[in-house]
């Protein structure tokens, strides 16, 4: 990046600094992965300046003869990887996805039923703290206290007596499939739409390996960047008969032009995750994650539900007697990445949380296999364990970095 270390050697340092740490670390947040060189490429290039109103062959610019070829291609590689009747590739984001999904066929003040944020689900799926629960009545639904699994009797039960226009069923920090054609069924039962939020999920559901919510939802939404490794970035699928309404919701409803760069590394996902190494990818993301469910269970530690069907584990530190937090900050002194969650009917509050949530997806596209989870279970359990002894932890920063450079992220 000659040009930016010529013009700004502070946010070219900083950039630097960023892809060391990337480098030198393991990343086990469920939500990230390490996208291709060849995204990166793209969502950098020329398009970043083209200012294109509209869809395809209907700009309010001109000069849009390529970014009409561009999202065309997007649009139909997305259909085609997901076999889905119509995609709309423009969504900024995850939230602005799901937010235009409900303004396009909903009234504001309208009830939706979805998972709580703190059994699992998103800030997005309606939680007091989001614009969400603002425009739209939500309810919630959450997960069986035993089980720790999603509690379709009671989804039932709250849709009869709540009778939403609209169930949302997918989540951020749940390690199990969830039933799709159940939710179907329900949501049909009151006349309500489905929509599948899979933005964790969508590169194991595009690589086949795990069940796809298509043939059993109205709408479907994910972001690019997670399991699909792709970048930044929304997408909508839906049936044929709602897709005017989701195009004019997004634009000129909630968005003005659109990010054409990050719409060029969405088609260019699109087209690595047909492919077949793609597949094998996912499926060994799938035997990582139940390998550190698997390995952490040997360990003493409780896996919540009792271990993954994806990409993420949920793991309750309080037989540990350790809490989210400090587990997060010790982790990330030793240079492996996790995130603070909560559990379900977590006592604590989400600043600090009884639990820490781990995914596999980073790591796999790094290269590693179940013996490297093995060896990072062990680190983690030895950093935790030892978080006050401080040779402990060097030499546990030590055996990271080591890891770290057998595995470099490929470009
Ligand atoms: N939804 C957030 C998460 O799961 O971490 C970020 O994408």
């Amino acid at each position: 990046m000659q040009y930016l270390a010529a013009d700004d050697h502070e946010v070219d340092r900083i950039i630097q600094n960023e892809e060391s740490r990337i480098e030198n670390t393991l990343d086990l947040i469920a939500a990230e992965n390490h996208a291709p060189q060849s995204i990166l490429e793209a969502q950098g290039s020329v398009f970043n300046l083209k200012a294109a109103e509209g869809y395809p062959g209907n700009r309010f610019h001109a000069g849009c003869k390529y970014a009409d070829e561009l999202e065309s291609l997007a649009i139909e590689r997305a259909k085609q990887l997901f076999g889905a009747g119509h995609a709309n590739v423009q969504p900024h984001s995850g939230v602005s996805a799901n937010l235009a999904v409900y303004f396009s066929v909903l009234d504001v003040g309208d009830r939706i039923l979805s998972m709580k944020l703190s059994h699992g689900g998103h800030l997005s799926h309606g939680d007091p703290s989001s614009i969400t629960s603002k425009c739209f009545n939500f309810q919630h639904y959450g997960v069986n206290l035993k089980t720790e699994l999603i509690d379709y009797d009671e989804v039932r039960d709250l849709a009869y007596q709540y009778k939403p226009r609209m169930i949302v069923a997918g989540a951020s920090s749940y390690s199990r499939l969830i039933d799709y054609e159940k939710m179907a069924e329900i949501a049909k039962s009151v006349s309500a739409y489905l929509l599948v939020d899979m933005a964790h999920i969508a590169g194991l559901v595009a690589a086949g390996v795990i069940p796809s919510p298509i043939p059993y939802s109205d709408f479907v939404t994910f972001t690019t960047y997670k399991t699909l490794r792709g970048g930044r970035g929304g997408v909508i699928l839906c049936r044929q008969e709602h897709a005017k309404k989701i195009d004019r919701t997004i634009f000129p409803g909630g968005q003005g032009t659109t990010a054409m760069n990050i719409l060029a590394a969405k088609a260019v996902c699109f087209k690595l995750a047909m492919e077949d190494d793609f597949k094998k990818l996912q499926k060994k993301t799938l035997k990582n994650a139940a390998c550190f469910a698997s390995e952490f269970d040997k360990m003493g530690y409780r896996t919540v539900s009792g271990g993954t069907d994806n990409h993420l584990i949920l793991l309750d530190l309080r037989t540990k007697e350790l809490n989210g937090n400090i587990a997060e900050k010790t982790l990330e002194s030793v240079g492996i990445i996790v995130n603070r969650n909560v559990i379900p009917n977590d006592p604590k509050k989400p600043e600090i949380a009884s639990g820490i949530r781990i995914g596999s997806p980073a790591i796999t596209s790094r290269g590693m296999c179940e013996a490297e989870v093995v060896q990072i279970v062990k680190m983690m359990d030895a950093a935790m364990v030892n978080r006050d002894k401080a040779e402990v932890l060097e030499n546990l920063l030590e055996e990271v970095l080591g890891l770290c450079k057998r595995f470099p992220v490929a470009k």
